[in-house]
Order: structure tokens, then C-alpha cells, then sequence
């Protein structure tokens, strides 16, 4: 497929609907992407061909259905490079992804006394689980900050890396500020000191090519719902030395080889954590999702999407009065910014009414806000599908809302 813009368009159903009697304009693309045409009939062939329980019948539809969905973990163990499907686990987001990894790999590897290092810019998914679990085992939480363009420290995590270090949880994009960290060298870090690091995916597998050995990442956790994918869906990616010594996140079916009166073994990986019936039309929806992404080629989106947050980043910053938060050189394509003194809710509102969604508040980075010492953003953020055209409705509509409320 060709980067043909109004082809692309076609292919999003919900994108062809007037808002407030104007064109929709989507810039809520780091909460939730839309969903093309392809996905949205995978979803509907599963359901009228193949729908079954999987993994446990003889039956034809058990074992198409179980054969459609292992094809589809293989197809993401390509998607991100994975070297085993062992390694990938279906979740039904990042959030119960992360949280697997804290609670599991938190049981078997987190002692009192051992050190977690996250950063300051990271989604609450990323954040209050290893709060809460170095709250529970009596380990220490060490938080990086962030420089004055959004960037993370590698001299201060140096400094944090020691003895007691346990793991680095670390976002691969900033939901916020949209930085991309540079977590390559993060995890070369990390290895140095015998440290694995857990990537939080969510804002990164959308925009850019993830190679989880090239990167080397010990951990790597994203959502289908940001990736064009229907919501639900999710992946959970680790290498298989540290997921065959980690306990069981939940327990029922699934997860099992054996289950006596008295105890029970675990199944193999995958599976050992994927716990009861799972949502198979989603991964189905994610599989068409990733052929789709693949037609058009994650690295042509990358420059695509690149085009559009420059532009919207030169717009903006003509503009009088507009503060931006993530500022750096390496950032995925969205902008947070404050209008003057305009509380962001009430931006928000009037840039709505003009048809245009952008995502106000704290974004779930409330520490962040603190650090920050603001309430909150304005946040547009863009995909493959936004034009150049929408982006000037965006400025037109900032104007409008700085003419009305200041
Ligand atoms: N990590 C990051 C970096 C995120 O941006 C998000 C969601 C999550 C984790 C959690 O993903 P979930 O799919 O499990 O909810 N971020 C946002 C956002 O920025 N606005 O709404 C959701």
C-alpha cells in the first residue's frame, strides 16, 4: 500500500462523521487510535466463522479457533521481534501487563531492602504498581527526574544504578511529553549492573518499529487499543529466562498442567500466564491491526507522523503566549502546551465545540503535573491518519478559545 493519505482515511469508518456539524478531527490518538475497516471485520468474520472456546475442544471450531489465535501470537512475535512465542503473553492491556510484572516478577525477585528505579514522567500504570509493590516488600522506590525539555538524566541513572538495584521501569514515549526516551542505551546501562529493564510500551509500539532484541529490553508492555487494535488486547512481552522462574500472576483454567486435591502444576509458557478464557475477536482485531500497520510500514508512519508534529510545533510556537511541555529533539507526535493562563478544561471545551477532540487534564501523570508545578495540558496528539489541513483548524480553534476566554 502507498502512503496515500485519503485512501488511509477511507479505511476509518468512524472518522467520516460531522461533530457539532463539522468534520471530526481526531487528536486523542495517545488515549485511543480508531479503528481501520480491516479490523473491525476481523473482528466480525471471527464471530460469524470461527468463534469458539479455544485450547481446550477436538471439535473443528475449538481447533480453528485455537489455530487462528496461535497464529496471530506468532504473527506478533514478529511484530516485535521476539525470539520466542513463549514470550508472548496476551493481556487485556499495558496496565494489566505492567502489573503483571510487578506482581509476579515483584513475588520472586524484590526483597526489603532492594531498589526500583522509575521516572518521573511515567503513566500511573507505570508508577503506582511498583509503588505499591516496593510499598508491600519493603523496597525503596527511586524516582529519575526530568530536564527542562522533558528528557530523562542518564547521569542520574547512573548515579541510582547500584547493588541493591532490581529493575528499571522506564516508558519507551512519554504519554505527555511525548519524549522518546532513549532506551537502548538505558537497558545497556541497566545489563552493566546485571539490571533488567521493563519498557513501557504503550506510546511506543504505535509510532515507531519495536526490535525487542535489538533493543535488548527484558520487558516490553503495550495496549491494542493505541495501536489501532480493538480495546482489551494486550501484550506482555519477556524473555523467557526470567518468565519460566516467575510465579503465576492469576489462577483457574489455562494456566495449568495438573491440579490434585492438594496442589497443582503450572503450564508452559505462554500460558502458565494467561489465566481463564481470553479475548480472542480482540486478538483476532490485533492481528488485523499489525497486517495493516505492516502495509503501510511502521517506518513510513514514523515519517509521516514526524511531518505532522513538526508542523504543528512550528504553528504553535508562533503563536503568542503558548507553553510547551516536551521539548526534546526526540519525540513522538504530540504536543502538550498551556494557552496563556486558560485553565486547560476549559481550552479543551471550546476547541470540542469546534469539532476537534484534544485530551485535557493530568493524562495520568499526576507526579509529573506536581514536578511540573501545573494542573494540567492541553494535549493534541497525532496518527498516520491526521492531515496538515487539521492541524490548522487545531491553531484556528486555539485562537478562538484564547479570544474567549482571555
Ligand atoms: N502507559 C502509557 C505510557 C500510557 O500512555 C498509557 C495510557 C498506559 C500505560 C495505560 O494503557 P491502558 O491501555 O492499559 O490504559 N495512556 C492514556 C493517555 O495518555 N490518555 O488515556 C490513556
Amino acid at each position: 500500500m502507498s502512503f496515500d493519505i485519503q485512501k488511509i482515511r477511507a479505511d476509518f469508518p468512524i472518522l467520516q462523521q460531522q461533530i457539532y456539524k463539522r468534520p471530526l478531527i481526531y487528536f486523542d490518538n495517545a488515549a485511543s487510535t480508531q479503528k481501520p475497516r480491516q479490523v473491525i471485520d476481523a473482528i466480525s468474520h471471527y464471530y460469524e466463522h470461527d468463534n469458539c472456546n479455544i485450547h481446550r475442544g477436538v471439535h473443528y471450531l475449538s481447533v480453528k479457533a485455537t489455530e487462528a489465535y496461535e497464529e496471530a501470537r506468532k504473527e506478533i512475535r514478529q511484530f516485535i521481534n521476539a525470539a520466542s512465542t513463549h514470550e508472548i503473553i496476551f493481556t487485556k492491556g499495558a496496565t494489566e501487563s505492567l502489573n503483571l510484572v510487578a506482581f509476579s516478577f515483584g513475588e520472586k525477585y524484590i526483597k526489603p531492602g532492594d531498589e526500583v528505579i522509575t521516572s518521573i514522567m511515567e503513566h500511573h500504570s507505570n508508577f503506582v504498581p511498583w509503588q505499591q509493590m516496593c510499598i508491600e516488600r519493603g523496597a525503596t522506590l527511586r524516582i529519575l527526574g526530568v530536564n527542562e525539555h522533558g528528557e530523562l538524566d542518564l547521569e542520574e541513572l547512573r548515579l541510582f544504578l547500584n547493588e541493591k538495584t532490581r529493575l528499571v521501569a522506564i516508558t519507551h514515549v512519554s504519554n505527555v511529553l511525548g519524549t522518546v526516551n532513549p532506551v537502548k542505551e538505558i537497558v545497556a546501562m541497566a545489563h552493566l549492573h546485571g539490571v533488567p529493564v521493563l519498557l513501557d510500551g504503550a506510546q511506543g509500539v504505535s509510532h515507531l518499529p519495536v526490535d525487542v532484541q535489538d533493543l535488548d529490553c527484558d520487558f516490553y508492555c503495550f495496549s491494542g487499543h493505541k495501536l489501532y487494535a480493538p480495546m482489551g488486547t494486550g501484550v506482555m512481552y519477556g524473555k523467557e529466562k526470567y518468565l519460566e522462574e516467575m510465579p503465576p500472576y492469576q489462577l483457574g483454567g489455562e494456566m495449568i498442567k495438573d491440579v490434585y486435591t492438594d496442589h497443582t502444576t503450572f503450564n508452559e509458557l505462554p500460558f502458565k500466564f494467561e489465566a481463564g478464557t481470553p479475548n480472542v475477536e480482540g486478538v483476532m482485531g490485533l492481528q488485523a491491526a499489525i497486517h495493516y500497520l505492516q502495509d503501510i510500514g511502521m517506518e513510513r508512519i514514523a515519517v509521516y507522523e514526524e511531518r505532522l508534529l513538526n508542523y504543528a510545533t512550528e504553528k504553535l510556537s508562533a503563536m503568542e503566549g503558548i507553553r510547551f511541555f516536551g521539548t526534546s529533539t526526540h519525540k513522538a507526535s504530540l504536543i502538550s502546551f498551556l494557552i496563556g493562563d486558560i485553565h486547560p478544561y476549559d481550552a479543551g471545551m471550546i476547541i470540542d465545540k469546534m469539532g476537534i477532540a484534544v485530551r485535557t487534564g493530568h493524562h495520568c501523570a499526576m507526579p509529573l503535573m506536581d514536578y511540573l508545578k501545573i494542573p494540567g495540558t492541553v494535549r493534541a496528539s497525532f496518527a498516520f491518519y491526521n492531515t496538515i489541513e487539521e492541524i490548522d483548524q487545531l491553531v484556528a480553534a486555539i485562537v478562538k478559545a484564547r479570544e474567549m476566554l482571555s
